[in-house]
C-alpha cells in the first residue's frame, strides 16, 4: 500500500523531520546543513514504509535513544501468567519479569533455595499452587502519593497478597487466608499504606467449611481483610491483620479514600441478587440470575473506626484471622450500601479524595459518589432501608455529585492533573475523557480492541501528572503478525497531555490478561546495584549466617546432611567437586563474592531441578536430596566472562 501524502503535509513532515535532528544533533557545528539532508532521507522513510506525519510524531514522542531512560516506570499484573511485568514508559520497553506466584527460572526463583520458601507461603491448605490470576498491582504510598518502596499484587484465584521489595524488585513474602475462597478488590493501600486491602468475590462458607450452595444465603458470606503493613519491615503482619464480614455478594473493586476521605474506604460489588447458578438444576444461569437487579450496592466502610474496633477486641478468629462479624459492623456503623446502576465496576477515588466513580458494566453513565455526603449521612444515621442482613441503605440521589453520560459500559477511571477523567468504556471500546468539574465528556478514544483497565502516570494518587496514559486492551484481534489462536494483548500509549488523546504505540503483550497496571515517576525508585555487604540474604535482609567468606569455603558433614559453603566469583565455584552419597541431604550455602554491578552467576545442578540467580553480593541456601547416584555437573548461567563456559564442576553422587 501506497501512502500519498499531502503537498502541505510533505512540507510539514519535512520541518519536523529537520527540527528533530537539529534537537538531536544538540546545535553542534553543521547540524542545521546535516538535518536539511536528514529531513529528505526521514521523508524518503516515510514514503517507503508508508508512515503519515502522525506516525513519525508519534515516533518521536516514544523512542528512547540507546543510553537514555524512561521517565516512568510501569508495573502491570502478568494476569493469569502469576508475575508482575515491567514495562518503561514511553518507549515501552519490557525491562523485567518480576516472579511473584509462579516459578521464575530467569530469577532462579523457586528453583532450590529460600525463594521457594517465598512460594509455599502461598501454598493453600497443604496443596501446592505455583500459578496465579494476578489482578491489581498497588504502590505503597506515604501521604497518598507513590513513595517507590514496595509493591503489592492479588491472586484472585487463590486469595493471597504478594510484597515485592522495590529495592530489589524481588518478591519477599505470601500472605494469604483461607477466611475467604477467592477475591478481586485487591490490592489497594490505604494513603500510609498502614494497610493492604484484599476483598472476596466470590461468596462461601468462611473459613474454607462445607456448605451446600442451597444454603447460599445463611452461610455463606464475603470479607474484607486488612493486612496490616510494617514498612520498616517490609512485610505484612497477618497477626494485626483483621476482617470484615460482609453478606453474600460479589464485591468487586475497591478504593480508599485519600486527603479529606482518609480513613474511607469503598467497594463496589454485583450479584445482591445472590444468584448462585444450577443451570442442570432447573435455575437460571448465574450470569442472568446476577443481572435481574437494577442497583447493585456500594460497601461504604470507615476503616479507622474499623480499626478501633477490632483492637477493642469485639472480634471472632475464623481460620486463623480476626473477624469483625456483620452484626457488630452494622452496630458499630462500620458499614453502609448506596445503591449502584447496572452491574457496577471500577470504584475510583478522585484525587482530591471527595468522590468516588464507579461504572457500570451494563450502564451507560459513571456515577460520581460524593463522600462527604456518604459520610455525613452515615454519622446521622439518615438510612433509606436495610438488606436481607440488617446492613443500612443510603438513598442514591442523596448520596452522589452527579453522573456523567459517557457510553455503554464504563469500567475503571483514573485522573490527570487538569481535572479530568479517564474512563475505560468497554462495550464501546474507547477512552472517554470527561471532566470532573461539570461531568461532560470532552473526548473519546478508539482502543485495539477490547479495553479493560487503564493506567495514567500517578493517575490514582493525589497528585496525578497528566502526560502518559495506557489502555489496557484484551485481545489484540488485528494489530500485530498472527501468532495462533491465543491472542496476545495489546497496550495502547496514548498521549493525554494536550486537549485531544491521541495514539501513540500499539505493544503486544504475550502473557496472560493483565487487568490493571501502576505508573510511577522513574526517579522515585532507587534500586540497589548489589547486594552490600557481601553475604546478604534478600529474605531476610541480613548477612546470612550462612554466608560464606572468600578463602573459608569448605564442605561439613553433619547431623543433618552434607553442608557445602561455596563461593562464586568470575569465573569458578569454590569448591568445584562436591562428594556426597547416594541419600544425603545437600546443603549448598552459596555467597556470590563480587561487588561489580554486572557481576552475577548463576548455579545450575543437572538433574536436581536447582536453579538459582546470584547477583553480586548475593547469598542462597539451597537444599535438595541427592537421591539418585551419579555425576552431576553443575555450571554457572550467566555469560560472566570470557571463562564462563569453564566457571563449572561437578557433584558426584557415590552409590550406596
Ligand atoms: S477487573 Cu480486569 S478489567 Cu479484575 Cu480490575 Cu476490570
Ligand atoms: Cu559465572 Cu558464568
Amino acid at each position: 500500500m501506497t501512502v500519498r501524502l499531502q503537498h502541505r503535509s510533505v512540507r510539514s513532515v519535512a520541518l519536523l523531520a529537520t527540527a528533530a535532528m537539529v534537537a538531536a544533533c544538540g546545535g553542534r557545528s553543521g547540524a542545521q546543513a546535516q538535518g536539511g539532508g536528514a529531513g529528505k532521507d526521514v521523508l524518503a522513510l516515510m514514503q517507503t514504509r508508508g508512515l503519515t506525519e502522525a506516525d513519525v510524531q508519534a515516533a518521536l514522542k516514544t523512542y528512547t535513544p540507546t543510553g537514555k531512560h524512561d521517565e516512568y516506570y510501569t508495573f502491570a499484573s502478568g494476569g493469569h501468567g502469576g508475575n508482575v511485568i515491567v514495562i518503561g514508559v514511553p518507549s515501552m520497553r519490557i525491562l523485567k519479569y518480576i516472579g511473584v506466584f509462579t516459578p521464575e527460572p530467569w530469577q532462579g526463583f523457586g528453583y532450590g533455595d529460600e525463594s521457594g520458601e517465598v512460594l509455599r507461603q502461598g501454598f493453600r491448605g497443604g496443596q501446592e499452587i505455583t500459578w496465579a490470576d494476578t489482578h491489581h498491582p498497588a504502590l505503597s504510598e506515604t501521604a497518598g502519593e507513590y513513595d517507590g518502596q514496595f509493591l503489592f499484587i492479588n491472586d484472585k484465584c487463590n486469595p493471597r497478597v504478594a510484597v515485592i521489595d522495590l529495592s530489589d524488585f524481588v518478591t519477599k513474602q505470601i500472605v494469604g487466608s483461607e477466611l475467604i475462597a477467592s477475591e478481586h478488590g485487591a490490592t489497594f493501600v490505604t494513603p500510609n499504606t498502614d494497610y493492604v486491602i484484599e476483598t472476596s468475590q466470590y461468596p462461601a462458607p468462611l473459613g474454607g467449611v462445607y456448605a451446600d450452595v442451597s444454603e447460599f444465603d445463611t452461610k455463606y458470606r464475603g470479607a474484607m481483610i486488612f493486612w496490616k503493613f510494617d514498612r520498616k519491615q517490609g512485610r505484612i503482619v497477618p497477626a494485626d491483620s483483621f476482617a470484615i464480614e460482609l453478606p453474600p455478594y460479589m464485591q468487586d473493586l475497591a478504593d480508599c479514600g485519600k486527603k479529606v476521605s482518609d480513613g474511607w474506604v469503598f467497594c463496589n460489588s454485583i450479584n445482591t441478587e445472590r444468584a448462585y447458578g444450577g443451570i442442570l438444576e432447573g435455575k437460571p444461569p448465574l450470569e442472568s440470575g446476577a443481572t435481574q437487579n437494577d442497583m447493585d450496592y456500594l460497601h461504604c466502610i470507615p476503616w479507622r473506626k474499623a480499626e478501633a474496633v477490632a483492637k477493642a477486641g469485639k472480634t471472632e478468629t475464623i481460620a486463623g484471622m480476626r473477624v469483625i462479624r456483620m452484626q457488630t459492623a452494622i452496630d458499630e456503623g462500620l458499614l453502609a450500601f448506596v445503591p449502584q446502576p447496572k452491574s457496577p465496576h471500577g470504584c475510583d477515588v478522585t484525587p482530591d479524595g471527595t468522590g468516588v466513580v464507579v461504572g457500570g458494566k451494563l450502564d451507560t453513565h459513571t456515577t460520581v459518589y460524593d463522600i462527604l455526603k456518604i459520610a455525613e449521612q452515615m454519622e446521622q444515621k439518615q438510612y433509606v432501608g436495610k438488606d436481607p442482613y440488617g446492613v443500612p441503605i443510603l438513598d442514591f440521589k442523596k448520596s452522589i455529585f452527579g453522573q456523567c453520560e459517557i457510553g455503554l459500559g464504563p469500567l475503571h477511571t483514573v485522573f490527570d492533573d487538569k481535572g479530568f477523567a479517564y474512563t475505560s468504556v468497554f462495550i464501546e471500546t474507547v477512552v472517554a475523557k470527561w471532566s470532573l468539574k461539570d461531568l461532560k465528556v470532552v473526548d473519546k478514544l478508539d482502543t485495539h480492541f477490547n479495553i479493560g483497565h487503564l493506567v495514567a502516570a500517578e493517575g490514582d494518587t493525589v497528585s496525578p501528572d497528566g502526560k502518559y496514559l495506557i489502555a489496557m486492551n484484551k485481545w489484540a484481534l488485528d494489530r500485530f503478525a498472527p501468532v495462533g489462536p491465543l491472542l496476545p494483548q495489546n497496550f495502547q500509549l496514548v498521549d493525554i497531555s494536550g486537549e485531544k488523546m491521541t495514539l501513540l504505540y500499539d505493544m503486544p503483550l504475550p502473557l496472560g490478561e493483565p487487568h490493571n497496571a501502576q505508573m510511577v515517576k522513574a526517579g522515585k525508585l532507587k534500586p540497589i546495584e548489589v547486594y552490600k555487604p557481601i553475604g546478604m540474604n534478600p529474605y531476610t535482609h541480613a548477612v546470612d549466617p550462612n554466608a560464606t567468606i572468600a578463602g573459608k569455603e569448605r564442605i561439613e558433614r553433619k547431623a543433618d546432611g552434607v553442608h557445602v559453603y561455596m563461593t562464586s566469583v568470575r569465573s569458578h565455584f569454590t569448591p568445584d567437586i562436591v562428594r556426597v552419597k547416594e541419600g544425603d541431604r545437600v546443603f549448598l550455602h552459596v555467597t556470590n563474592v563480587e561487588q561489580a554491578k554486572d557481576a552475577t552467576h548463576g548455579l545450575a545442578i543437572g538433574g536436581q531441578n536447582v536453579n538459582v540467580s546470584l547477583e553480586p553480593g548475593k547469598h542462597c541456601n539451597i537444599e535438595f536430596v541427592a537421591n539418585k547416584a551419579g555425576v552431576f555437573p553443575f555450571y554457572c548461567t550467566e555469560f560472566c566472562s570470557a571463562l564462563h563456559l569453564e566457571m563449572a564442576g561437578y557433584l558426584l553422587v557415590e552409590p550406596k
